[in-house]
């Protein structure tokens, strides 16, 4: 820190106080959550300064020997955490890994069935304004309004009637386990090619705490960073015999030279995952979920689908004449920060929302348990409840902070940079 500090104060800060954020407020964005130093450590090293264009013991770049250790760790340990027959790491994010697999299998013009971003899908599973939605015929399914839940008979008649090249599953935004032999066998009535996008859940399929689609999916892509707890990016595992032609439309298709210092993160966090504390700590995250639900449906918040099988909330506000815009900005005056969401059906537009999304990875990591996601719960139906009071959420922010403080988070880094800071 002294050096950054001394090069570029005004970004040294920045991290200071993003670090402070971090450690202050309670972080229910269900898609986040709080690496291991070590994980840090290897994201700020000297593998930045490294081209590696092409995959380990074949580059275009000499000096390779060593991101060639780095990478080949990363593969194996993937396919061990997955039993997956092949997997490719470098994809920069989510999206990238995405984009791979549909540049694998199709054409420009050709039909993807995908979920419904609005129903709890992803923008590059097919949204209009994404790539996915310019460059492909995107047909939607969703879920079933009278309990909001995945539609496979409607999935199954949408693959019959509009034949797709891939069929997508895997959601940003969805609370239930999914049947992922449901999807094979939609898929199978028109020879479509399956696409299991597990970002959000690919910490719970580790630990078996959600079905794992590897078996049934020609494709398993996900990002490294929410619940599996890497950095930030993506990957994608797939089938034997699509192997070569994904590597290759990983690079030279859509990527250029890989992070090799997020690669290196990468190769940590999933050796982090193959130790039996990761299953406990899954098994947490999900009992903190089951908590949280029932605390907020018990001070009278509808959620969607009636609860949770994994590790998200989706709450509708809306039920309650609150828009997920209001909500979330009360909320964030709590110190509890959430994102707006579209529910099911949704009257509201993305940018208002009728839902607030929730999850409890990143608390979790903090060694929150079931009775804190109680006072969460509690803090947070106050904050609501009180969302036009400005007293209330500054009371409500104080108690954040105390239970905030019994959780210390990157707490000798901090202790680092103030010292650091005080010297500067
Ligand atoms: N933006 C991510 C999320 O919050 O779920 C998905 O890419």
């Amino acid at each position: 820190m002294q050096n950054l500090l001394r090069t570029d104060p005004e970004v040294a800060r920045a991290i200071l106080d993003e670090t402070r954020r971090q450690g202050a407020q309670l972080e229910l964005i269900a898609s986040e959550n709080f690496v291991s130093e070590a994980t840090l450590e290897a994201l700020g090293t000297v593998l930045t300064n490294k081209y590696a264009e092409g995959y380990p013991g074949k580059r275009y770049y000499g000096g390779c020997e060593f991101v060639d250790v780095v990478e080949t760790l990363a593969i194996a340990r993937v396919k061990q955490l997955f039993g997956c027959d092949h997997a490719n790491v470098q994809p920069h994010s989510g999206a990238q890994a995405n984009m791979s697999v549909y540049l694998t299998v199709c054409k420009p013009g050709d039909t993807i069935l995908g979920m419904n971003l609005s129903h709890g899908g992803h923008l590059t599973h097919g949204h209009p304004l994404n790539f996915s939605g310019r460059f492909y015929n995107v047909v939607a399914y969703g879920v079933r309004k009278e309990d909001e839940r995945i539609d496979y008979e409607a999935m199954e008649a949408l693959a019959r009637e509009h034949r797709p090249k891939v069929l997508v599953v895997g959601a940003s935004a969805y609370p239930r386990t999914i049947d992922f032999a449901a999807v094979r066998k939609a898929a199978d009535t028109c020879g479509a090619v399956v696409m299991a996008d597990i970002a959000h859940i690919a910490g719970l399929i580790v630990a078996g705490l959600h079905p794992s689609p590897v078996a049934h999916a020609d494709f398993v892509s996900t990002t490294t960073h929410k619940t599996l707890r890497g950095p930030r990016g993506g990957m994608v595992m797939c089938q034997a015999k699509w192997a070569k032609d994904l590597d290759k439309l990983v690079f030279p298709g859509v990527q250029g030279g890989p992070l090799m210092h997020v690669i290196a993160a990468k190769a940590v966090a999933f050796k982090e995952a193959l130790e039996p504390a990761f299953k406990e700590y899954q098994r947490q995250v999900v009992a903190n979920a089951r908590v949280l639900g029932e605390t907020l449906a018990g001070e009278g918040w509808r959620l969607v689908s009636g609860g949770t099988d994994n590790h998200l909330l989706l709450i509708d506000v809306f039920a309650r004449g609150i828009t997920g815009k209001a909500a979330e900005i009360a909320l964030d005056h709590a110190g509890i920060t959430v994102n707006k969401n579209t529910i099911p059906f949704d009257q509201n537009s993305p940018m208002v929302a009728s839902g607030v999304r929730i999850g409890t990875p990143a608390l979790t990591s903090r060694g929150m348990k079931e009775p804190e996601m109680q006072q969460v719960g509690t803090l947070m139906a106050r904050a609501l409840a009180g969302i036009d009071s400005e007293s209330e959420l500054a009371a409500v922010k104080r108690d954040v902070q105390k239970l905030c403080g019994r959780f210390p988070l990157y707490a000798t880094r901090l202790e680092t940079y103030e010292g650091a800071l005080a010297k500067a």
